[in-house]
């Protein structure tokens, strides 16, 4: 038994090496997600490759939704960062939003020309998109939802993103870190919401401003954000960052 054990978990990691020699030709390592050894993560780096080599040339959009589609949407993990009481936060998130996060601001740092934060009335002066799009969870469930926002390229470039830049890293008021590469960044469904189905982001949804990675599953759709870091290379997050708590990095959908 142990020995048939070894030998299918050899042939799978052959086969998928040897798809991802096909697919990473071209790719430098520096290039790719890392797998901390992991080697399910081998998988990660398999489709992401992928994606990126074979598929990023059309840079294909989600599918879009009717409002008729629109469905009831669950909130999911954080859902209050104002009553974690485990939370440094708490009591500042508390406060904004007693004060409908008018003092409430996210910064842009990083390989940017000009460091600054934006306040939501800031972010509502930028170019606006509205989708209705489908959101996929890792525990199984799907939602569409309509979001409006800014997108993500828009506020990069109002702070003047260096062409050095490869990765946006995200950090949020409960403390998640997450990142993207710029292919995604830049994609224009990748947007900083602060709009739900015609109203206000809900504070079960991540108020004031989440972000919508349409193309990855939905636990890439950070909620509460609250820095933006652009950085040159690319950086885990450390401990609090997903990679680190057991999340695959990249899961294009
Ligand atoms: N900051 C933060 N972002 C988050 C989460 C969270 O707990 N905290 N949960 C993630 C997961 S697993 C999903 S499915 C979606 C849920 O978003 P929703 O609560 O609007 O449904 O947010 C993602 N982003
Ligand atoms: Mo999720």
């Amino acid at each position: 038994m142990k020995t048939r054990l070894i030998t299918r978990r050899g042939a799978i990691l052959t086969g998928l090496a040897s798809l991802g020699g096909v697919a990473l030709a071209g790719f430098h390592s520096k290039d790719l997600p890392p797998t901390y050894g992991h080697l399910l993560r081998m998988g990660d780096t398999f489709t992401y490759a992928a994606h990126r080599a074979i598929l990023l040339p059309g840079q294909h959009l989600v599918r879009e939704y009717g409002e008729k589609d629109i469905t009831s949407f669950p909130a999911i993990g954080t859902t209050n960062p104002a009553t974690k009481t485990d939370l440094p936060g708490a009591a500042k998130y508390k406060a904004l939003r007693d004060g409908g996060f008018a003092g409430w601001r996210v910064s842009v740092e990083g390989s940017v020309a000009t460091p600054r934060t934006f306040s939501i009335a800031e972010l509502k002066q930028l170019p606006s998109r509205t989708q209705i799009t489908r959101h996929t969870c890792e525990e199984g469930w799907t939602a569409i939802g309509q979001w409006t926002g800014v997108p993500l390229s828009a506020v990069l470039d109002a702070a003047g993103i260096l062409p050095s830049a490869r990765f946006v890293v995200f950090h949020t008021i409960d403390e998640w870190i997450d990142s993207i590469d710029l292919l995604d960044a830049m994609h224009p469904q990748t947007i900083l919401a602060y709009g739900m189905n015609g109203s206000d982001l809900p504070v079960g949804h991540g108020a004031p401003l989440r972000l919508r990675v349409e193309r990855q599953m939905g636990y890439k759709s950070l909620k509460y954000v609250q820095r933006i870091v652009v950085n040159d290379h690319f950086d885990d997050g450390g401990k609090n960052g997903n990679i680190q708590n057991g999340w695959a990095w990249y899961t294009g959908i």
